[in-house]
Order: C-alpha cells, then sequence, then structure tokens
C-alpha cells in the first residue's frame, strides 16, 4: 500500500496535482511511512521525472511551476514531522542563492530553488538585488557550500562579475559558484571565474552536485 502510495505521489507531483499530491502524502503519513521516505522515494522522484521530461523537451517552465506547487502542498504537510523528528537530519548540501543586485527578476531563481530544495539541498534565498557583501555574509553564516548567482538583464552582468570576484576574494574555504540566468553563458562564467554555469534549473541541480563532489 505505502509503496503504492509513494508512487503515486511522485505521479501527481510530477504532473502538478496538488490535490493528488496531498492526497497521497495524508494516506503515507496515515500508514505510518517516514516522512524522510516520502520526500526522498515521493517527492524527489516526482521532481526527478518532470526535471527528465524538461531536458528531454517534452515538459516547460510552466510545468516545472506547477509540479513544484504540488511538491509544496505536500512539504506542507511533511515539514513540521520533519522538523519534529529531525528526519530530514541535515541536508546533505546548502546553497545560498539570489538575484545580482540591480536586478529584480527571481522566476528563474525561484525555479533553481525549487529544484534544489527538492534534492535535498537546503536553499537560504537572498531574493532579488542582492549586493556582494550580502551574498557573502550569508555564506559564511550558513557555512554554504555553494553560492548560486541569477541575472536576468545584459546591465547586470557587471554586477555578477563584481559578485564572483568579491566571493572568490572572500577567502571562505571550499565555497562554491554557480551562475545561470538568461544573458548567462558558459564561456562568460569561464571569463568571470565561476565554478559552474547551468543554463536552466534542472542542470542547476546535476552541476551543483558535481562541484560539491556528490
Ligand atoms: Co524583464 N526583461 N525587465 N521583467 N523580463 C526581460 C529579461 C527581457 C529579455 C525582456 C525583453 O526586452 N525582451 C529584458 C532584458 C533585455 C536584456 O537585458 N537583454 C527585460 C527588461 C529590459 C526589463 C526592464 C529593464 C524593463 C523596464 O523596466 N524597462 C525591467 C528591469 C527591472 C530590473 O530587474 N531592474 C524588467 C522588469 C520585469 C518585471 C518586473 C516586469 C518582470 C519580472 C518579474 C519577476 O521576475 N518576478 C519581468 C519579466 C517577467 C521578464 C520576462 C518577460 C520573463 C523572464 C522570466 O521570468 N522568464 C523577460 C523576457 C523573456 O524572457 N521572455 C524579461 C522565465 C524564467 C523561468 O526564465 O529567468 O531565464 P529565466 O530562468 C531560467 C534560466 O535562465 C535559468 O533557469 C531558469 C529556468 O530554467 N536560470 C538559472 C536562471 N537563473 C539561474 C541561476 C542558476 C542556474 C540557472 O544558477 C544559480
Amino acid at each position: 500500500m505505502a509503496a503504492a502510495n509513494l508512487h503515486d505521489l511522485g505521479d501527481a507531483v510530477a504532473k502538478g496535482d496538488r490535490a493528488g499530491a496531498k492526497r497521497n502524502t495524508q494516506a503515507l503519513l496515515d500508514s505510518a511511512t517516514p516522512a524522510q521516505a516520502i520526500v526522498d522515494q515521493g517527492l524527489i522522484r516526482g521532481m526527478t521525472l518532470v526535471g527528465e521530461r524538461f531536458m528531454r523537451g517534452e515538459a516547460f517552465v510552466p510545468e516545472l511551476l506547477i509540479a513544484s506547487r504540488a511538491m509544496k502542498e505536500s512539504m506542507a504537510l511533511l515539514e513540521p514531522l520533519l522538523a519534529e523528528s529531525g528526519a530530514r537530519g541535515r541536508p546533505r548540501h546548502t546553497a545560498v542563492l539570489g538575484t545580482v543586485q540591480g536586478d529584480l527578476h527571481d522566476i528563474g531563481k525561484n525555479l533553481v530553488a525549487m529544484m534544489w530544495r527538492g534534492h535535498d539541498i537546503a536553499v537560504v534565498d537572498l531574493g532579488v538585488n542582492v549586493p556582494p557583501e550580502r551574498f557573502i555574509a550569508a555564506a559564511r553564516e550558513h557555512h554554504a557550500d555553494v553560492v548560486g548567482l541569477s541575472a536576468l538583464l545584459t546591465t547586470t552582468l557587471p554586477a555578477m562579475t563584481e559578485t564572483v570576484a568579491a566571493l572568490k576574494g572572500s577567502g571562505i574555504d571550499g565555497l562554491r559558484i554557480v551562475i545561470g540566468g538568461a544573458p548567462v553563458t558558459q564561456s562568460f562564467a569561464r571569463e568571470v571565474g565561476a565554478d559552474g554555469f547551468a543554463p536552466d534549473a534542472v542542470s542547476a541541480v546535476a552541476m551543483l552536485l558535481n562541484l560539491v563532489g556528490k
């Protein structure tokens, strides 16, 4: 029964079926399935499924967004239990994420946050218009493994360059920097000294895990 519900939960998340995600999560909790198993075998599987479809060009940004909303419905039921039991434990990795100074676009960044969270990565989301020093302070405070920077405007690419330089110069041990956003390219990433570039929210997961040596 639990296995079937875990499977159904993953499918509901992948389809963006919020009611189905909630119903299956509740059924799993009622049958004493551990919250962590629900996350790992239900939610993460669902996000992986929609991510794979996105990579094959069979799903697009709206599908990612509705899947993330379905995941949130489920997480609302699970989070109190995870916090209480400590089942979630320490997330495997911590990332600080934000849109660089001068830039107010956050839809893509929010998708990256959602995909990272869906893969058991703690995300400290600093929002938009974030100056370099806030990224540095947050990376220190939260002992981040990775800082993710998003930019959507060609006019804020210099702010991205400046932020990468400031983070590199901060001397935080082992900190990796991933950048992305519509005007950002692999060659720009190389030029500014970022550790990684991801063209979309789905590949941002593999990029982060790759950098932190999953
Ligand atoms: Co703005 N805007 N906008 N805008 N806006 C663009 C980006 C633009 C291309 C529109 C155009 O002219 N055709 C243009 C930029 C041109 C350029 O620089 N070359 C533009 C402009 C000019 C502006 C203003 C200057 C307009 C004005 O006021 N005159 C102004 C700037 C404000 C500011 O930031 N200071 C402005 C304002 C706005 C709104 C506030 C109205 C709104 C933003 C709302 C919000 O984000 N909450 C907005 C929107 C919605 C857009 C468009 C229409 C859509 C952007 C978007 O959300 N795309 C956009 C035109 C377009 O793209 N069609 C446009 C969907 C999103 C999922 O994609 O963000 O690319 P994206 O994220 C992708 C990848 O890039 C990647 O993964 C995501 C998902 O796969 N990714 C990462 C993103 N971050 C990543 C980080 C990573 C890894 C991957 O690692 C950390």
